[in-house]
């Protein structure tokens, strides 16, 4: 089965809103695999590498600070293709143009306050674990119900 994995965070200000609750939830009965959850704060260094395309950006500075405002809650989730299915449930970056029935077209009105953050790609995602989880911190725990969640074929 050719899994990758993805980096959800509940941003700073998804945690102050008491949303952490309400995206676990949407993940998990999409038939995500969570294999690894934390609250951190994020430091300076930490998130210069995380953002690191964005580091020319006008924004960078502000959002730097704004993401280490308070803490975070990261959830590393295991699934096919698995960015792809997040990434359509955050919605577009812009809160108030996302679509209604996403994370961010339910909650958010803010470019730059959109509650929410995945890896983009598998690539990202490796990468992306690795900056936030140690090894002890990831659990590959066997899921009992991978074959009602995806059909045989995508199973092989
Ligand atoms: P996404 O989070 O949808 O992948 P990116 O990767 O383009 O969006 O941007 C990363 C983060 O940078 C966004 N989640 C948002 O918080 C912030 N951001 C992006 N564009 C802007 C902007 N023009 N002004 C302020 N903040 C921005």
């Amino acid at each position: 089965m050719q899994t990758s994995r993805c980096v959800v965070l509940v941003k700073p200000d998804g945690v102050q809103r008491g949303l952490i609750g309400e995206i676990i939830h949407r993940f998990e009965r999409k038939g995500l695999h969570m294999i690894g959850l934390k609250m951190i704060a994020l430091d300076d260094e930490t998130l210069s590498d995380w953002y690191v395309e964005h580091k020319d950006k006008p924004f960078f500075g502000d959002l730097k600070k704004f993401m280490s405002s308070n803490p975070v809650v990261a959830i590393l989730w295991e699934g096919i293709e698995a960015s792809v299915a997040i990434r359509n449930i955050l919605g577009s970056t812009k809160g108030r143009e996302a679509a209604p029935g996403t994370i961010r077209g339910d909650f958010s009105m803010s470019k730059q306050y959109n509650i929410v953050h995945a890896s983009d790609s598998a690539e990202a995602g490796d990468r992306e674990q690795k900056l936030i989880f140690k090894d002890d911190e990831i659990f590959p725990w066997k899921k009992m119900n991978l074959d009602q969640i995806y059909a045989p074929d995508e199973m092989e």
